[in-house]
């Protein structure tokens, strides 16, 4: 027997190197050989929906007493919740689909999880060896499809090769820069009796992540930043994923700069923190994106200047010098050039910085950001996070989403799928802790909350877990409650239903003259946004549909109910719950910094433009 080795966390060196385990050589199938490799690794949960190619994988699945399988009702579930899994516990999560279209229906989610860099190892079923490449039933190229959006793939042919490649998957899921791994198994490779070894040894001659930061550039860094006289630190979510949030407060109270922390990054640096200014980019707060504006150093650690963030890029932080911090080094110079970078995982990169601060406060050097704070302190409090009330004493989006995050609290995880809600949800949820906060970030992909939520509260089942959906998101993927229900996997989902698809309504109010072309939903609010609909005419009525797939489902429309339905929902434990919060269609998302524009565009509400003055330019 095996021992029973921990899932890889990220930094693991390797999958196959925990607890020395004895040394196993034993005559198998294939797909014993997989689900056995499986268990070595220590995955524990696995989504997935079975098929003709990867049958034979399914059978060994029944048997194995370490490994749990959730049958989900659409392989872009099964993506999802293992991305949720993952963020959610640290650890690899792992889909498993047929081939042809079960194949392809990953491909959304893995693309997914290559531009969030989530881990996770996908196992696909691929029609027989003899059969590759010529068009056989159900075949899909699933490597190549998956080449751009995978961190690495695999195509195995010979059953030898299963424990080698599961054990190499899971460590390059992994380590360094973590991201998605394919591993494609022809259906003969299953079939055929090979040998199960373990443990393997790992051979990537071509694969060494750099961790540990060059000192020179650590001091170099360290130098500029006490050196400044209007600094940000800008966190991405690379922070979160190193583990390196500790090293990250000490090293922002140690200096007394102000932290802004990406979509991608929330919960990095508590919201609550005097020194956190919030979030930059096209939704982000006056402050944060204005300190980036006026900054003279950009300290940047694990964030990847993406195009949402910096808005026109030639316009992007003109006055700043910038040290950017990441393990992978592709990102450093791709977006913005960096006058100091660093290649290193986050923590070693914060750890070393913070000995290397205190060398320069040692030797006399301390940064005076005090003028800088002045500003700072002007611009949190002129230009602070809010909202309009919403007309006829209806439900605002975002007084919804304030009061779950008050009630349900920091403690709880929040998936949101893609749109206003997302927005507001990063905006009025106060997030204080690392991996509380689920959210397609580089994709923007619809859909994701409800599989996410479930993969997460599968992980972390004493956890609430809270999904704040739209309404058009919830009808591209909530047949997962489903499996939901029947899994014992009691997540909440707040679906804030304008009845449109309103991040797009809202482009059509603002750059289309109100020309609401397809964007109306009719499951919500009626047209005019004022007067609820006649009685049957959502289509689909949340509640119904919720409650035909073994939820409870429960409706909210008025603000003096808010805080009821909350708390009756968060006392429900035995089943997922829906609520279905109707909230009136124009509300708009602002601050905003419009596609294509200078963050110095920004607005702080429809056509209001912060006035700064131009003595820090
Ligand atoms: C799979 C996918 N299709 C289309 C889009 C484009 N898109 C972005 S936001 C959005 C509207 C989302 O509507 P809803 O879920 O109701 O959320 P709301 O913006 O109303 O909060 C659309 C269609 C997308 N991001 N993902």
């Amino acid at each position: 027997m095996t021992e029973h080795a921990a899932s890889p966390r990220r930094g693991d060196t390797t999958a196959a190197h925990a607890p020395a385990p004895q040394h196993v050589v034993e005559t198998m199938t294939g797909a014993q050989s997989l689900i056995r490799s499986l268990e070595a690794v220590g995955a524990d949960t696995v989504f997935g929906i079975p098929g003709g190619a990867i049958l034979p994988a399914y059978d060994p699945l029944m048997d194995s007493a370490k490994v749990r399988h959730i049958l989900v009702r659409h392989e872009q579930g099964a993506g999802h919740a293992a991305t949720g899994y993952a963020q959610a516990t640290g650890r690899v999560g792992v889909c498993m689909a047929t081939s042809g279209p079960g194949a392809t229906n990953l491909v959304t989610p893995i693309a997914d999880a290559y531009m969030d860099s989530v881990p996770m190892v996908a196992i696909t079923g691929q029609v027989s060896s003899k059969a590759i490449g010529t068009d056989a039933f159900q075949e899909a190229d699933i490597c190549g499809i998956t080449m751009p959006i995978t961190k690495h793939n695999y195509l195995v042919t010979d059953p030898a090769e299963i424990p080698r490649v599961i054990a190499e998957a899971f460590h390059i899921a992994a380590t360094g820069r973590p991201g998605p791994v394919l591993v494609d198994i022809a259906k003969d490779a299953l079939q055929a009796t090979t040998t199960f070894r373990w443990p393997v040894e790992l051979s990537l001659p071509g694969y060494r992540p750099v961790t540990k930061p060059h000192a020179k550039q650590i001091r170099e860094a360290a130098k500029m930043l006490v050196g400044a006289k209007r600094p940000v630190l800008y966190v991405g979510g690379g922070v979160i994923k190193a583990q390196a949030t500790t090293e990250l407060r000490i090293l922002a109270e140690l200096t007394g700069a102000p932290v802004v922390t990406t979509l991608m990054a929330l919960g990095a640096f508590p919201d609550s923190h005097p020194q956190h200014l919030g979030m930059p980019g096209m939704h982000g707060s006056v402050p944060a994106v204005t300190a980036l504006q006026k900054a003279d150093l950009l300290f940047t650690l694990g964030a990847r200047f993406d195009d949402r963030v910096t808005g026109k890029l030639d316009g992007f932080a003109p006055h700043a010098k910038v040290v950017h911090a990441d393990i992978d080094p592709a990102e450093i110079g791709k977006n913005r050039p960096a006058d100091v970078p660093i290649v290193g995982d986050a923590r070693e990169v914060l750890a070393d910085l913070i000995v290397a601060v205190q060398a320069e406060f040692d030797a006399g050097h301390k940064g005076d950001y005090s003028q800088w704070w002045e500003k700072l302190d002007e611009w949190k409090k002129t230009y602070p996070l809010g909202y309009e009330p919403a007309p006829g004493g209806r439900l605002s989006p975002q007084q919804v989403i304030e009061r779950i995050g008050r009630l349900v609290g920091p403690e709880a995880i929040y998936a949101a799928g893609v749109g206003q809600h997302q927005m507001w949800s990063s905006q009025f949820i106060r997030f204080e802790k690392p991996g509380t906060w689920l959210n397609s970030g580089g994709a923007g992909t619809m859909g994701y909350a409800v599989p996410a939520a479930m993969g997460a509260k599968a992980g972390r089942p004493d956890t609430a877990v809270w999904a704040i959906d739209g309404d058009g998101c919830f009808q591209m993927t909530n047949q997962e409650l489903a499996t939901c229900a029947l899994n014992d996997i009691p997540i909440k989902v707040a679906v804030i239903n304008n009845g449109s698809l309103g991040m797009v309504r809202q482009w059509q109010t603002l750059f289309y003259n109100q020309r609401y072309s397809n964007t109306v939903l009719h499951a919500g609010p009626d047209h005019d946004g004022i007067a609820p609909p006649a009685q049957g005419t959502r289509i689909p009525d949340f509640v119904l549909l919720s409650e035909a797939m073994g939820c409870v489902g429960l409706r909210c429309e008025r603000p003096e109910d808010l805080d009821a339905v909350i708390k009756q929902a968060m006392e429900i434990n035995d089943r997922p719950v829906v609520i279905d919060f109707i909230v009136h269609q124009d509300a708009m998302v602002w601050p905003m910094v419009a596609a294509g524009t200078s963050n110095d565009e920004i607005q702080f509400a429809k056509g209001v433009r912060p006035d700064f003055g131009d003595d820090l330019d």
